[in-house]
């Protein structure tokens, strides 16, 4: 299952995923979307739409999937966003409680909808999309910073949590990923998005899912605990350096 599957990271992984044979369960709250991309793949995906923010129809989501789709070897929990780049002082109350209602308890929701299953069949995978803006904060990243050191802290805990089982726990941590993160981080405002990928080469959607398959096909004693995942001219989250 892959979660935020109608675009970037999330889309790259379901897709990634599908071409090395797995089945893929697509989540996003953009339906149309899903039908879209995913449609043609027919009976190797299960569509499923909702908001990671509505507890109750994400649970009934995984309680409600249908019998050949209900043990789920792995979970992508990606869906996520920022919204604002302002001082802390300036922030905007709605923007904050959406970024931790989606990036920490949507995750949340998920991992407990899921994992339980995962025990009992002492098998799975869990990969958590973080960012490297959860090692540091840096400067009017603030909220969306925190939320991704949340992950961080609910990733390290879920892996000490499941350690008496075979059960696997990864935190990706992507650094400058073009995708539609800017767009909807600045509302729609296409033009200070772009700027964010310029005089660099940015990573993709497909590296970030390249290594959510490397890890996912690690061999069953291996656990990829961790992988912090820079564009080349990248340091951390505070230091790019441009070109021209
Ligand atoms: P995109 O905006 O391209 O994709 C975000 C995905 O999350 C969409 O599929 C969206 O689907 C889904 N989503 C957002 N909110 C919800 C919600 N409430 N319920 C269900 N799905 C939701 O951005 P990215 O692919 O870049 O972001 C994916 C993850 O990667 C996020 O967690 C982000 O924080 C993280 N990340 C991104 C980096 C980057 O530089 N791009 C770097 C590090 C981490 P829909 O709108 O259809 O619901
Ligand atoms: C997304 C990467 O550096 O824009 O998490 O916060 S960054």
């Amino acid at each position: 299952m892959v979660t935020g599957a109608t675009s970037g990271i999330g889309r790259a992984c379901a897709e990634k995923f599908l071409k090395a044979g797995f089945r893929v369960i697509v989540t996003g709250r953009r339906a149309g979307l899903l039908e879209e991309i995913f449609g043609p793949y027919g009976d190797d995906c299960l569509l499923l739409s909702f908001d990671v923010r509505d507890r109750e129809k994400a649970l009934q989501a995984v309680a409600n999937l249908p019998e050949e789709w209900q043990c789920i070897d792995i979970l992508v929990n990606n869906a996520g966003l920022a919204l604002g780049l302002e001082p802390e002082y300036e922030g905007d109350f709605r923007d904050w409680d959406t970024m931790i209602d989606t990036n920490i308890k949507g995750l949340l929701t998920m991992t407990r909808a899921i994992v339980p299953g995962m025990i009992e069949r002492n098998s799975g995978h869990i990969i958590n999309i973080g960012s490297v803006a959860g090692d540091a904060a840096y400067a009017n990243g603030n909220v969306y910073c925190a939320t991704k050191a949340a992950v961080k802290a609910i990733t390290d805990g879920l892996r000490i949590d499941v350690a008496h089982s075979a059960v696997r726990v990864t935190l990706l941590k992507p650094g400058l990923v073009e995708t539609n993160f800017s767009n909807v981080r600045f509302h729609g405002d296409d033009e200070r998005a772009d700027n964010v990928y310029k005089g660099i080469r940015p990573l993709t959607g497909a590296d970030i899912a390249d290594a959510a398959l490397y890890a996912a096909m690690a061999p069953a004693h291996v656990q990829i605990a961790e992988m912090l995942i820079l564009a080349t001219h990248q340091a951390n989250g505070s230091i790019i350096c441009r070109q021209g």
